[in-house]
């Protein structure tokens, strides 16, 4: 169908100032679709349209194009076939959680941890914003589906952007495509997902390398959860641009999967096998920057134990016709952290970013390669960092911003599961909640309930990590790691948790376990080597889905008996396992006082369920 011959294809027709033969059929009959595409074309006044069809040569071509317009660097072919590097401007290099809103028509619906403002005031500001905003630019229509494409799972989603950085990141991220729209039909449902970095361009200017708006006070992420729909402006840069990630398949998803029964969740799906044969799915949810990634495709170093990847960052769960809880990765990449990722550390993960992989912010090597702090080879003796400026390794800054990541194909990894497309998902057998937590909380610790586990996973925290621009290294309570990702009032998503035990058969809930690879010493070393032996701590948790791991009952839940844990090969002293496998009954009251604190923020909206936990632990401590 030709542009102008379609209801609402005029003003697309009129606004782009195109050679006739050159200009594209619009490849949807989607009547929405096209009135909105049509809408943000007079309102962002691009000086083009194009709409991704998710081919390689469409891929191939936007990579070219951005390295001839300064804004990639394509790597060495020999080493890394494929591969880019991409640096961000100093402003924009990490989620902006305060400048992030959830505007549900009433306040009361975002509740006391999401910035919340009036709907249709917060649009008509933003449509200043976007006002003009591409102008000088292309404007990219992106059909994406979260979830495999097709299935009754899956959610559409059509992003808008400028940005050629988000098209190739959401073609890696996402399934992109022709046969999205073709899945669409005629008046199928959508995610509308509008975005810009806010930087047009006047006739004649050249680009910058990045483009965004550097001030922070000026970058929106907004979600409007009660019509499904996405606005984020001024930055580029991952979960504020990529927006099928946290906006859509966990903000706009939390709301969606609470009205009609399912979870939406901030964590890594993985597949385990014993020797003996039996295989457990697991999914575990950790704050950014705490460990999903690298758990997810870990090398488990005890050996017959065999470990898959299905997901490393978001779980869609919804309960199968035998009672269980399923869970299906909706995305189709990773969007890891770069540093700390080595041969040692992660081998999977660098076996899966040898090829085809976008890097942001990391270092370029005088041979075209990249590099990054803590990746397992000598630093080279000079680098350009990911700043731009010439790097030393005694020049006294980070070649690689900690929070730089790879976006590649989650099909590259060598650990993937064959399951890990089936719409079907995989029957879960264990929950692990987690955090950055240098003291008091044990490495393993298994609830005594449902509701116990729910407690475990509403109350757990971390020390904060880079992946929010904000400060690092400060304990804050992130319940279920979604504090930043759940799209409507926190504590209706504890009662969702607390329901699901009344939806299905209780018995065949997953065990809830809470974990914490990061417990320091007083010289702030590491007491658990973690990684690869993380694998000792899963494989006590398999025993215990099966009933034969020991443990030992405690007033914060059962921790494994102190020769519960298979050791074998492994250099940890018996007083760093104690402090591992110990409870700290001091640090606990410390802990009870801070959870009250927190609780208390949730008001009459906290679930009586919790209450209860939180007096039963009280009670429980107090005893000791
Ligand atoms: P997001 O992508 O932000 O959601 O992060 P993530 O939860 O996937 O975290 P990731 O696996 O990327 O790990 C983040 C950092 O934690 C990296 O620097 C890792 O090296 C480090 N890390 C991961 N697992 C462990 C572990 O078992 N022990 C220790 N000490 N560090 C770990
Ligand atoms: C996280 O911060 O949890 C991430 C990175 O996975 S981002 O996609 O930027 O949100
Ligand atoms: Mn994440």
């Amino acid at each position: 169908m030709k542009l102008g011959s379609i209801p609402g294809g005029g003003a697309i027709w009129n606004t782009i100032k195109k050679e006739k033969d050159n200009m594209a059929v619009i490849p949807t009959n989607n009547k929405k679709l096209i009135a909105w595409v049509d809408e943000i074309v007079k309102l962002c006044r691009p000086k083009d349209v194009h709409w991704c069809d998710g081919s390689k040569k469409e891929y191939d071509d936007l990579c070219s194009q951005a390295v001839r317009n300064g804004n990639f660097v394509k790597l060495n072919e020999k080493k890394r076939p494929g591969c880019f590097l991409v640096c961000s401007h100093a402003s924009d290099v990490a989620r902006v959680e305060d400048r992030t809103y959830i505007c549900s028509r009433k306040q009361e619906d975002a509740g006391p941890t999401n910035n919340w403002a009036d709907p249709d005031e917060m649009k008509a500001k933003l449509r200043g914003y976007f006002k003009g905003s591409m102008e000088g630019r292309t404007l990219y229509v992106i059909p994406f589906s979260m979830g495999p494409l097709g299935s009754p799972v899956a959610k559409i989603g059509i992003e808008i952007t400028d940005s050629v950085y988000v098209v190739v990141n959401m073609c890696i991220m996402t399934r992109v495509g022709q046969k999205v729209l073709d899945a669409l039909g005629e008046n199928g449902a959508f995610i509308p997902c509008l975005h810009s970095v806010g930087a047009p361009l006047k006739p004649g200017e050249k680009d910058v390398p990045w483009p965004c708006v550097p001030d922070p006070k000026n970058k929106y992420i907004v979600h409007f959860p009660d019509e499904g729909a996405i606005w984020s402006f001024g930055s580029g840069y991952g979960g504020n641009a990529l927006l099928g990630k946290k906006c859509l398949a966990l903000r706009i998803a939390t709301s969606l999967a609470k009205k009609e029964g399912w979870m939406a969740e901030h964590m890594l799906i993985l597949s385990l096998t014993s020797p003996e044969g039996k295989k457990y799915y697991i999914c575990a949810a950790f704050p950014s920057a705490c460990g999903k990634t690298n758990l997810a495709m870990m090398q488990p170093t005890l050996p017959g134990w065999t470990l898959k990847c299905l997901g490393d960052d978001i779980a869609w769960i919804r309960i199968g016709d035998d009672g269980r809880l399923y869970a299906v990765n909706p995305e189709y990449g990773f969007f890891g952290v770069v540093p700390g990722t080595s041969d040692e550390s992660n081998p999977n993960a660098v076996k899966t970013i040898q090829s085809n992989t976008i890097f942001t912010n990391v270092a370029l090597k005088p041979d075209g390669d990249v590099w990054w702090e803590d990746m397992g080879v000598p630093a080279p003796d000079k680098a350009i960092d990911w700043t731009g400026r010439e790097w030393t390794p005694d020049c006294g800054r980070k070649a690689a911003h900690p929070n730089s990541r790879f976006t590649a194909p989650a099909g590259q990894c060598p650990v993937i599961d064959p399951d890990w497309e089936n719409p079907k998902g995989v029957p879960i057998s264990a929950f692990l909640f987690g955090g950055r937590r240098p003291s008091t909380i044990p490495l393993a610790n298994e609830a005594f309930s449902w509701e116990h586990g729910v407690f475990m996973g509403s109350t757990g925290g971390s020390e904060t990590t880079f992946a929010n621009l904000s400060q690092a290294g400060v304990l804050r309570r992130d319940p279920f790691a979604m504090l930043p990702f759940c799209g409507y009032h926190m504590g209706d998503y504890l009662s969702h948790w607390i329901s699901m035990a009344s939806r299905t058969d209780r018995n065949k809930l997953p065990k809830i376990f809470f974990v914490n690879w990061f417990r320091k010493d007083t010289t702030g070393k590491w007491l658990w080597p973690g990684y690869g032996e993380n694998s000792r701590v899963l494989k006590w948790i398999c025993e215990r889905v099966e009933g034969t791991g020991k443990a030992v009952k405690t007033a914060i839940g059962y921790l494994p008996e102190k020769d519960a844990l298979d050791l074998k090969g492994l250099d940890v002293s018996r007083t760093d396992l104690d402090n591992l496998l110990s409870v700290d009954v001091e640090g606990w009251k410390r802990e009870l006082a801070d959870i009250e604190q927190f609780y208390s923020t949730f008001g009459d909206k906290l679930p009586d369920a919790l209450k209860k936990e939180l007096e039963g632990l009280k009670g429980r401590l107090e005893q000791n």
